[in-house]
């Protein structure tokens, strides 16, 4: 393999941010290191638990395999396992293979000379769900309020939060939540196309294109071209704002605004200027 000799020169000891050259090795392609370590732990405990949980429940149909949180009344108590406490062991577990993830794709670009862009990303990600199942539970004073673990359960929960608010689209932090989802996806079609474009080699085709045809494809496209640094720049900005807004939105749903979203634009209609 080509990859072999700059292995070679990277696959060495160092870099590590905790425990010196503890499991500092790779088994097979894989980097294990302490994150490693961790994040099977959690990984592997965490899915005994759903497997127990659902053991205990009422059905093995996998759409329907449901892990609740506890019940508002325990407030943010430790609830007893079978009544909630299973969710909360279970979302430990699971903050503690995300953050281990993160760590060890640190440990990994430290080794590699490289920026820490990708495990900052995973992070807003991780944020996303941090604030699902922590800082809104926690404003809102009961774990009760974290999402339940299940495929169709968690798809429940979004719609009826959705409706105790009433209309969840006006939600100006959703609006723009979603606005960016939407950018993100016509940000990468452009870029992912314009790039099998300009390497397009089919048989009657066998040069590839340079980045200054890429750029006056879009600049005799739409008159501007944002350059190939520029893309990926604005794809990362364009995706991590998407997550951020949508922590963003549900953090304020509860804790900021307890009514329905449509009533909130009333501030519009009250501008004096009417
Ligand atoms: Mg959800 C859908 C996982 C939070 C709203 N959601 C999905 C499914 C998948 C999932 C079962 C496809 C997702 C996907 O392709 O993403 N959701 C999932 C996870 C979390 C989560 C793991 C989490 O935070 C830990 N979902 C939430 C929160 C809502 C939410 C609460 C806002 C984000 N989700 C919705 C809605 C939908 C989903 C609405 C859907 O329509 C869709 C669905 O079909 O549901 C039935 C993109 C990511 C990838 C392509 C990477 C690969 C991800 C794989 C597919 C994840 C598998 C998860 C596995 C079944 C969970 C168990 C793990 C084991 C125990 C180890
Ligand atoms: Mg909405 C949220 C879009 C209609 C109620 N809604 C969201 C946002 C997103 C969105 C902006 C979810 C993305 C997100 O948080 O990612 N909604 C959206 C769109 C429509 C829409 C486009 C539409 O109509 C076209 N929403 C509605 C309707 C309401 C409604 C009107 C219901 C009736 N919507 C809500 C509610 C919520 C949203 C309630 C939210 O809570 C949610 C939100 O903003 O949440 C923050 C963030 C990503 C994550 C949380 C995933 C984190 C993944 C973790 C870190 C890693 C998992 C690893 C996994 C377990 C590994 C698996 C194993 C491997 C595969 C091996
Ligand atoms: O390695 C990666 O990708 C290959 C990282 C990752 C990322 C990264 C990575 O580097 C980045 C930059 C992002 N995600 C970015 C984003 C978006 C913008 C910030 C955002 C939209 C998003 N990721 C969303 C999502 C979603 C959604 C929308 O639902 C999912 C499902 C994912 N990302 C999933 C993933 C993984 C494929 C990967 C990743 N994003 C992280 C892998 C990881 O952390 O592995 C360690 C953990 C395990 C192997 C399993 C842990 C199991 C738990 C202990 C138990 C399960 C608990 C869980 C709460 C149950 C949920 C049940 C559901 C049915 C609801």
């Amino acid at each position: 393999m080509a990859m072999l000799s700059f292995e070679k020169k990277y696959r060495v000891r160092g870099g590590t941010l905790i425990g010196g050259d503890l499991f500092d090795f790779w088994v097979g392609p894989f980097y294990v290191g302490f994150f490693g370590v961790t994040t099977i732990f959690f990984t592997f405990l965490g899915t005994a638990l759903i497997i127990y949980g659902a053991a205990l429940g009422p059905t093995w149909n996998i759409w329907q395999i449901n892990i609740a949180p506890p019940d508002i009344k325990y407030g943010l108590a430790l609830a007893p396992l079978k009544e909630g406490g299973l969710w909360q062991l279970i979302s430990i577990c699971a903050l503690g293979a995300f953050v281990s993830w993160a760590l060890r794709q640190v440990e990994i670009s430290r080794k590699l000379g490289m920026g820490l862009h990708v495990p900052v990303a995973y992070s807003v990600a991780v944020f996303a769900y941090f604030t699902l199942v922590v800082i809104r539970p926690v404003l809102m004073g009961a774990w009760g309020h974290g999402f339940p673990y299940g495929i169709f359960s968690h798809l429940d929960w979004v719609s009826n939060v959705g409706y105790q608010y009433l209309h969840f689209h006006y939600n100006p932090a959703h609006m723009i939540a979603v606005s960016f989802f939407f950018a993100t996806t016509f940000a990468l079609s452009l870029h992912g196309a314009l790039v099998l474009s300009a390497v397009n080699v089919g048989p009657d085709e066998d040069v590839i294109k340079t980045s200054e045809h890429e750029n006056t494809f879009y600049r005799d496209t739409i008159g501007y071209s944002i350059g190939t640094l520029g893309i990926h720049r604005i794809g990362l900005f364009l995706a991590l704002s998407a997550a951020f807004w949508s922590a963003v939105c549900i953090v304020i749903s509860g804790p900021f605004w307890t009514r329905g979203w449509p009533e909130w634009w009333s501030w519009w209609l009250n501008l004096p200027i009417w």
